[in-house]
């Protein structure tokens, strides 16, 4: 007895210590052991399948799997065991012919589940039946998904079927394995020009999607590589959606449209060409010969530079219906983007608007598009920035299919080395009531297909994960993806929930834990929007590069249509109808005349909508350029306060990801400053009005590098100006070690010390801090930032805490350049210890 004990505590302790080895691969489906799991001894041992499908082949393995490591028993699989409590799964047909006695509580939508327990005799089975073998492997994931979370078992008993059919993410991969705008690591689906021989991480993918509900992924970049089409692809492509299909994953991929010429050897592509509509068709039965279960295309075009039907004077339409109708035999859909737009426009006209450009175009071709086509917009008329109002092209078709297009990588919000949880971003949108025919049609139910009664829609996400072990790179990302899932399956869930779900699922079910993260959380996005760029002013980052750090002049003044016309006197777009653009009226009604008016006009979208003075008076008090300084504080104080939210998890969770999100935290809290002071210098700079509270341009602790007593360091200018002090830096660029020094003249007494300094994405130059000549700190910059040069892509804080200081102390830094990363400084802040915790 005694060495049984010993032999279970030794499996335990064997099994903590792997559960605490978290690398994040595992992402919300960790199947921890749990604390309680005498809790759920109701539950069958044994799992039976009424189906061979790979997706309930699936299904009855996920459950053994889960199951058997959360509730520390091995689950026994197979017929054998058909006398014994057991879990069934398969269709609701199939559990139907089994259980004559049962059918589900309500009626399922294609993909739909449900949970329920049938009493046969003496024993009680426990039910998965999905309306398809997809909804039952939905199924068995919900309850998975419910006893991670420690939910009372009487609530697995539920039905529950998806609003949208289009549940789609998209990948933004490169055949060379890169991926635009992704911020985890290279391609898991592509290497060297082909697809990568190991498509284990796909397999691995496709598992988390279907965890959410997710049923479909294109694959590759939407400014797609004709090679796409090739018939070698065409058989690589197999190999991936034999990769997906056990979890109920369809393929789907990008097309260029120039394809008949560029590779089918046709000397147009125009739409409406006989020999080019054969081609397609061709093509199409080709895909499907070989991936029966082909998702669909998805299509960018006329769009920053890819190839369109405007080259021959057709219409998206005609395009869209050329290859839906391909795709239409074989149960295909087309993805038609809505994101077409002039990018050479005429900054110097009042009247151009990028904004204008979607309904622009698609209104006007409402009803004109085949059934199986789908247009897909991004959720605002600009491109993913950290507010804008919902597309009005939404409520602009109405016998039309709509997708919505949401990013799931953080290309404008802060690239996964800062949090934001973008839920709340999404369901401000999906909630947002157009008004359409004066009656209530928000977003999620146009989308749905259920205000104006369409056959399909949904929502397609940018998900660009990479082949970085956690997915995402910030493991607090990984929200957003398991986030994006759940609301397409449910728009109507509220952002705290999945938080909550997601965080539970993640890191377990401490209560201070969960209340800490889902916090964090659901606070981000907002701090992300205050010290970005506020009002509807879009990110204010740098538009025409990284789109990363900030740099809010390089909207203005050319072609890109992203600006935000900010003169000596006011800011913002006029979109009115009346002076404007005209943009406004796009809207239905209600909603124009509330966007229209400044009485009426919502502060956060203020300057996306009016140009006003800096000192217009918001709603909410203060003047445009006041709140503007204010804004950018308090958001630099909410990523700091992101930081000491998470330093009270040490200890709670595992050691690997706690350190982890540490080192990001930190990163973010140092680059909410340099957002802040960038932002703020450059609104004063423009306008000439100071900060009522005395804080911007005026930074009393700090002692720029310039002014330090250099050896070896030379000033250099920043671009941007605004992202250096006095828009100047300091570079060791001939020697092999550069030293700038201060005297301290403050009283004595405890101080933090932080440097500001620049990481290059090359390079990794290792600074050090004496005081009188003996070594307090050191440090290596070797962060992966997007930019080799001084700006706010790359300027980074360190911070050493308690320093005790005495008048004529001599503080100094060494910089040793390296790999071309010339150990840049911008300056020493110097805080009184008290103040600056
Ligand atoms: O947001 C922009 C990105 C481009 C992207 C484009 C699009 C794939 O900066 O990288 O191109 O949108 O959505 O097509």
């Amino acid at each position: 007895m005694r060495r049984l004990k010993l032999l279970l505590v030794a499996a335990l302790a064997v099994q903590c210590a792997a559960a605490s080895a978290e690398d994040g691969s595992a992402g919300w489906l960790r199947y921890a052991p749990l604390a309680d799991a005498q809790q759920y001894r109701m539950l069958p041992a044994a799992v039976v399948l009424l189906d061979h499908s790979p997706e309930v082949q699936s299904a009855a393995r996920e459950l053994s799997r889960g199951l058997g490591r959360m509730l520390g028993h091995p689950m026994l699989e197979g017929a054998a065991f058909s006398a014994m409590p057991k879990f069934v799964i398969g269709t609701v047909t199939e559990v139907e012919e089994r259980f004559p006695q049962w059918k589900p509580a309500v009626q399922l939508k294609p993909e739909g589940y449900a949970i329920a327990t049938v009493r046969d005799g003496q024993r009680t089975d426990w039910v998965i039946a999905g309306a398809d073998v997809r909804g039952a492997l939905y199924g068995a994931f919900h309850l998975l998904q419910q006893v991670a979370e420690d939910k009372d078992s009487a609530s697995f008993i539920t039905t529950s079927s998806p609003a949208d059919q289009v549940r789609w993410v998209d990948q933004w991969d490169n055949l060379d394995g890169s991926i635009e705008r992704g911020y985890a690591g290279r391609s898991i689906l592509f290497a060297n020009g082909g697809v990568r021989p190991d498509l284990t991480r796909a397999g691995e993918y496709a598992r988390l999607l279907a965890s959410v509900g997710i049923n479909a992924c294109s694959v590759n970049n939407v400014n797609a590589d004709v090679r796409m089409l090739t018939p070698q692809m065409i058989s690589q492509l197999a190999r991936i959606a034999d990769a997906f299909r056990p979890w109920g994953v369809r393929l789907a991929i990008s097309v260029d449209l120039s394809s008949p010429k560029a590779i089918g050897g046709l000397n147009t592509f125009d739409p409406l060409n006989q020999q080019v509509i054969a081609w397609w068709n061709k093509k199409v039965d080709a895909i499907y010969a070989q991936i029966p279960d082909f998702a669909g295309f998805v299509v960018k075009a006329d769009s920053e530079g890819q190839p369109g039907p405007s080259q021959y004077g057709r219409t998206p339409a005609d395009a869209a219906n050329m290859l839906a109708r391909a795709l239409k035999p074989h149960g295909g859909v087309l993805l038609y983007r809505a994101f077409v737009y002039n990018h050479h426009l005429d900054w110097r006209n009042p009247k151009a608007d990028r904004a204008r450009a979607a309904y622009d175009i698609f209104h006007p071709l409402d009803g004109k598009f085949d059934d199986n086509v789908i247009i897909q917009i991004k959720y605002g008329p600009i491109d993913f920035q950290v507010r804008e109002p919902a597309s009005p092209l939404f409520a602009g078709l109405r016998h039309t299919n709509e997708a919505i297009e949401l990013e799931i990588t953080q290309e404008y919000t802060g690239q996964q080395r800062q949090l934001v949880f973008l839920v709340p971003l999404w369901k401000h949108i999906l909630d947002f009531d157009m008004r359409a025919g004066g009656r209530y049609t928000p977003v999620k139910q146009i989308v749905e297909g259920r205000s104006f009664d369409r056959p399909l829609g949904g929502f397609a996400g940018v998900a660009n994960v990479g082949l970085d072990t956690n997915w995402l790179g910030h493991p607090l990302a990984m929200a957003n993806l398991y986030g994006f899932g759940r609301l397409a399956w449910d728009p109507n869930l509220m952002s705290s929930t999945i938080a909550e779900d997601w965080t539970r699922l993640t890191f377990g079910n401490d209560p201070h834990v969960v209340s800490t993260i889902d916090a964090m959380l659901l606070s981000s996005w907002h701090i992300y929007e205050q010290y970005t760029g506020p009002l509807g002013l879009g990110t204010l980052t740098n538009i025409l590069g990284s789109h990363y750090g900030p740099d809010p002049q390089s909207a203005e003044h050319n072609g890109w249509g992203q600006w935000i016309r900010a003169t000596h006197d006011g800011v913002g777009m006029d979109r009115t109808v009346a002076t404007g653009t005209g943009y406004i009226g796009q809207y239905p009604p209600a909603v124009a005349q509330r966007y229209e008016s400044l009485e009426t006009c919502p502060d956060d979208l203020l300057l996306f909508m009016h140009h006003v003075p800096y000192t217009y008076r918001l709603h909410s008090g203060p003047t445009v350029i006041q709140y503007i300084y204010n804004t950018h504080y308090a958001g630099a104080q909410g990523a700091a306060n992101l930081l000491a939210e998470w330093e009270t998890l040490k200890g709670r969770i595992d050691e690997q990801r706690y350190e982890h999100v540490l080192r990001l935290q930190t990163y973010q809290a140092g680059a909410a400053i340099v957002w802040r002071d960038a932002i703020n210098d450059w609104f004063y700079a423009q306008s000439g009005i100071p900060d009522e509270q005395g804080r911007v341009g005026y930074h009393p602790n700090r002692i720029t590098a310039k002014s330090m007593r250099l050896d070896g360091y030379v000033p250099v200018p920043a671009t941007p100006w605004e992202t250096a002090s006095g828009g100047k830096a300091i570079a060791c660029l001939h020697r092999g070690v550069c030293t700038a020094s201060t005297t301290f003249t403050r009283p004595a007494g405890s101080y933090t010390i932080s440097v500001q300094y620049f990481d290059y994405r090359q390079g990794v130059s290792t600074f050090t801090l004496l005081l009188n000549d003996v070594i307090i700190a050191t440090w290596k910059a070797d962060n992966t930032l997007p930019g080799n040069t001084i700006s706010g892509d790359t300027s980074t804080r360190y911070t050493l805490s308690n320093v005790a200081l005495h008048p004529g102390d001599v503080l100094k830094i060494e910089g040793q350049p390296n790999g071309g990363e010339p150990a840049p400084i911008d300056y020493m802040e110097v805080t009184p210890y008290s103040s600056s915790r």
